[in-house]
């Protein structure tokens, strides 16, 4: 295959060099219109918006680099039902393809109020009964999503077996969030997809499409509503949590009046509110959820199957916050007053007072932290934030009250992902941005001292850990095609268990989540 590649790669370049023949010698440029609406259309949309296949625009495709798609066109896409097109396309026909797909629409597509109550499906009409079919303790359940083929795996937490296995959208992105009794899963995939999983009666209930190209979701602590951040339409969408059913399309309209990517939503329970993070303006948004019910112009709830409610001019209010800076990658104390965002220009990060709206410190924070990754913990008395690094090879640890940098602890590589639990005297940070991409670290929370590197699968990458409900177990991902969820025992760190898994990537505790353990993300 790969030689093949190079050779129609080698067969590209030559049909670049033929620009230099005369106009009459050049082969006719292909009708790319034409073309992709004969062989591409019916699986990835008309409009390129996307159907039984992803969506085909450019920012969906951030993450494709051009050579990889002109593979994926060629050569189609493993474990997917993409076909692969050499056979019948020529090498021009399709390097004229992958340009178009990388070339942005004449306009922006709509994608509001009617497309997206258009997009709702509704799989079980009826409410389904209140208990779980298995025997398994609710609280101690797992979701882990399998990004090689979409699936997501609901696995038992205490025998480690699965008890259903089922298919997700296409590219799942940020974690899946729990309704607050854990009977419901919310996932969000890149092209804007929801899809309500009903993990007592193990079924998919409704999907509705909320945006063209998504970032996540978050639901409110009293499980009554969802919110969707995206980078295309610059929206914010409010749904029903029960149904799916859409509540409000918020424009993100920034204070200098132009509009704003979402970066990512998170829900600040303690504040009963949601957190927006705008990625094209310095600010920062609040939107409570939880005004008095029957404060005039709150919501009307037309009834379980209406699927609509009317929304007053008050509800879903954003509340800026102007910060200093451009902000990527957040992190919120346990009790959600402070917000710790990383400076976009500069090795710096910002704490900012959600209350005031004011900054209150500068963190030094060198390299790139991923403080999406962030947990804490208490070691001496005093508590300590600790975040993984993007680019340089430590984990940092942060005093929580002087906001001073008290130590880098040096790990394997630069990490992605770092998890513990309140039960277990160890943290685990992965090296999945390095060369060490197979070794966990293992850092001693006490002594903030490495404890021990393992190396699950030598030469494959490991990451992404979760504890099981007491921290007794932690559950490791080998984030392969034909991969791995491994189970180790939290304590002697001896592997117990290997469940072969499809690209592992998250695993979500429903104890864990529910609760805000400090070990994890929320
Ligand atoms: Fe993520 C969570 C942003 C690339 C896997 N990622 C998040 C969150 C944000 C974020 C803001 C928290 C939201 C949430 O959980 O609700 N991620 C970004 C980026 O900006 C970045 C660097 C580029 C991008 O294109 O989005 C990025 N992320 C990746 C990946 O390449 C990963 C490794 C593979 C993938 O799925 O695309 C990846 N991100 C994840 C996962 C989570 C996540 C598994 C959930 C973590 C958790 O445990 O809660």
């Amino acid at each position: 295959m790969n030689a093949l590649f190079t050779a129609f790669l080698g067969l590209l370049l030559a049909a670049v060099g033929c620009s230099s023949l005369p106009a009459s010698a050049q082969p006719a440029k292909p009708d790319v219109k034409a073309l992709y609406q004969q062989n591409c259309a019916s699986c990835h949309g008309v409009d390129r918006l996307g159907g039984m296949g992803p969506a085909l625009l450019p920012e969906n495709l951030e993450r494709v680099r051009r050579p990889e798609a002109l593979k994926v066109i060629g050569y189609g896409r493993p474990a997917t039902q993409m076909p692969g097109f050499a056979d019948s396309l020529s090498e021009p026909e399709i390097k004229a393809l992958a340009d178009y797909v990388y070339t942005p629409p004449a306009s922006v597509p709509e994608w509001n109020y009617p497309e997206i109550r258009a997009s709702r499906l509704v799989h079980v009409a009826k409410p389904l009964p209140d208990k779980p079919l298995f025997k398994a303790d609710p609280r101690n359940l797992f979701i882990v999503v399998e990004l090689g083929d979409h699936h997501a795996t609901l696995l038992d937490g205490d025998r480690f077996e699965p008890i259903d296995r089922f298919q997700t959208r296409f590219a799942l992105h940020g974690g899946p969030k729990f309704s607050p009794d854990g009977r419901f899963v919310y996932f969000a995939s890149r092209d804007g997809w929801i899809s309500r999983y009903d993990i007592y009666n193990q079924k998919t209930t409704h999907e509705i499409r909320a945006g063209i190209n998504t970032r996540n979701l978050a639901v409110s602590d009293d499980g009554k509503f969802i919110l969707v951040g995206n980078y295309l339409p610059h929206t914010l969408v409010v749904l029903k949590a029960e149904d799916l059913s859409l509540m409000k399309v918020i424009p993100v309209k920034t204070q200098e009046g132009k509009t704003s990517r979402v970066s990512a939503v998170y829900q600040a329970a303690p504040r009963k509110s949601f957190i927006v993070a705008l990625k094209d303006s310095p600010e920062v948004w609040e939107i409570p959820y939880a005004l008095p019910a029957k404060k005039k112009g709150w919501v009307h709830d037309f009834g379980p199957n209406s699927g609509e409610m009317l929304v007053g001019e008050q509800t879903f209010k954003p509340r800026a916050i102007m910060v200093e800076d451009y902000l990527d990658d957040f992190f919120f104390d346990q009790s959600y007053r402070h917000l710790i965002g990383a400076s976009r220009q500069g090795h710096q990060g910002q704490v900012i007072d959600l209350d005031t709206g004011r900054k209150v410190a500068n963190i030094d924070l060198p390299g790139m932290p991923h403080l999406g990754s962030g947990i804490t913990w208490e070691v001496d008395g005093r508590m300590v934030l600790a975040t993984p690094n993007l680019k340089e090879w430590v984990v940092s640890i942060i005093d929580m009250k002087t906001w001073k940098t008290l130590k880098q602890i040096p790990t394997s590589g630069p990490g992605f992902f770092m998890r513990s639990h309140e039960n277990s005297p160890y943290a685990w940070v992965d090296g999945m941005n390095g060369p060490n991409k197979d070794v966990m670290t293992v850092i001693d929370k006490r002594t903030l001292e490495v404890k021990a590197s393992l190396k699950p699968e030598p030469g494959k990458t490991a990451s992404h850990v979760e504890f099981t409900r007491d921290g007794r177990y932690a559950l490791v991902s080998i984030w392969e095609h034909d991969g791995a969820l491994i189970v180790y025992d939290a304590k002697t760190l001896e592997e117990v268990k290997r469940l072969p898994m499809k690209k592992p990537s998250g695993k979500y505790n429903v104890y864990n989540k529910t609760t805000r353990s400090a070990g994890t993300s929320h």
